[in-house]
């Protein structure tokens, strides 16, 4: 039998399990996500896809009864760690008045629930940054005991925003985890011609902030950087930069024709090391899951998504007038 890693983390059989269900309830959701668009039934997808090791590993390493997140657009597994509901994204998806995140103003991956604590972006990239380090501040100023979290891809870490709200933060040494998905692409753009450090990581010395490059398709490795990196933060040291690298499995967006820049032969490498089939292949090593247990859970995810789906289709959109609600005073 394999090393068991999750115990060794204080993580029990039933919490990792959790996480592996939470995984694939964002692929699953996603991939169904992409069949609606494709059938003309949703208007645009934004994919997790690749990312999931890194989204749901850190989530599990968070106080999900505390903690405030402010994801960015592919953070679906955040999202399901922190609450939100399969259906609610489908409501999002289809832009009905039920959708949580805006009443189906927006685009899919704006997610913002206010009883879970997930914070609403806009769509520049990165303007969450600074976000985060503000939610930081107020919790410290409250007395409050609470870290914020808060991602972005590696093309968006290139904007002011983040080196505004991370020199902040270590300045007055908030509670803040900067966590960068590092997908190798900014849409079409690879990692070479966006940065010329070798790592994200290393601007960290520059704010003087620890920073930690981690295996993002390696849920534990992302649950241990974070869950250090939140404890350090608990403890008054300030924030911590964490980089995830992992790989964009699908296209930038449902709008993107990735063919047009990166070789088929580049996607099924990255397809080897996905970190869904990662995590799979390590709890059946570690005899966590069995061939029972999988079966199980597969199942009750098609049928969770196929739930949301119905549910979402049918749900009605918002009247034409709830467009300038929170434009105007009223
Ligand atoms: C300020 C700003 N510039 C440009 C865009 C258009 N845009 C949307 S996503 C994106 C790529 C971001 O790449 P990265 O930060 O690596 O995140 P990824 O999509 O790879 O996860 C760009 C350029 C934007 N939304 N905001
Ligand atoms: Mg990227």
């Amino acid at each position: 039998m394999a090393e068991n890693r999750h115990q060794a983390l204080g993580l029990s059989d039933e919490k990792v399990l959790q996480m592996y269900e939470t995984m694939l309830l964002a692929r699953k959701l996603d991939e169904r996500m992409w069949l609606l668009n494709r059938a003309g039934k949703i208007p645009f997808v934004i994919s997790c896809q690749g990312q999931e090791a890194a989204q749901v590993g850190a989530a599990f390493a968070l106080d999900r009864e505390k903690d405030y997140v402010l994801p960015y657009y592919r953070d679906m597994g955040v999202v399901l760690a922190f609450g939100m509901t399969a259906r609610e994204l489908m409501l999002s998806g289809f832009a009905k008045a039920e959708d949580p995140n805006s009443g189906g103003r927006q685009m899919p991956g704006h997610f913002g629930q206010k009883k879970n604590r997930i914070v609403t972006g806009s769509s520049p990239v990165t303007t969450q940054v600074p976000h985060a380090v503000g939610v930081a501040l107020g919790g410290r100023l409250e007395g409050k005991d609470l870290v914020t979290f808060v991602t972005f891809g590696e093309g968006s870490s290139n904007q002011g925003d983040f080196h505004e709200g991370a020199n902040y933060a270590a300045v007055h040494k908030l509670p803040v985890i900067f966590m960068c998905e590092n997908n190798k692409y900014a849409i079409s753009v690879p990692y070479e011609k966006q940065v010329a450090c070798e790592k994200i990581s290393d601007r960290a010395i520059g704010y003087g902030m620890p920073g930690f490059t981690v295996d993002g398709n390696d849920i534990l490795a992302v649950y241990e950087a974070v869950k250090e990196a939140a404890d350090r933060g608990r403890r008054g040291e300030g924030p911590t930069l964490i980089e995830a690298i992992s790989y964009r499995l699908t296209a930038h967006s449902s709008d993107d024709d990735d063919r047009a820049y990166r070789s088929r032969e580049e996607v099924e490498e990255a397809k080897k090391k996905d970190g869904l089939f990662a995590f799979e292949m390590y709890l059946r090593e570690v005899g966590v899951l069995s061939d029972e247990q999988f079966e199980t859970i597969v199942e009750r995810v098609k049928i969770e998504v196929d739930e949301a789906t119905d549910y979402a289709e049918s749900a009605p959109y918002a009247d034409a007038e709830y467009a300038l609600k929170h434009v105007y005073a009223e």
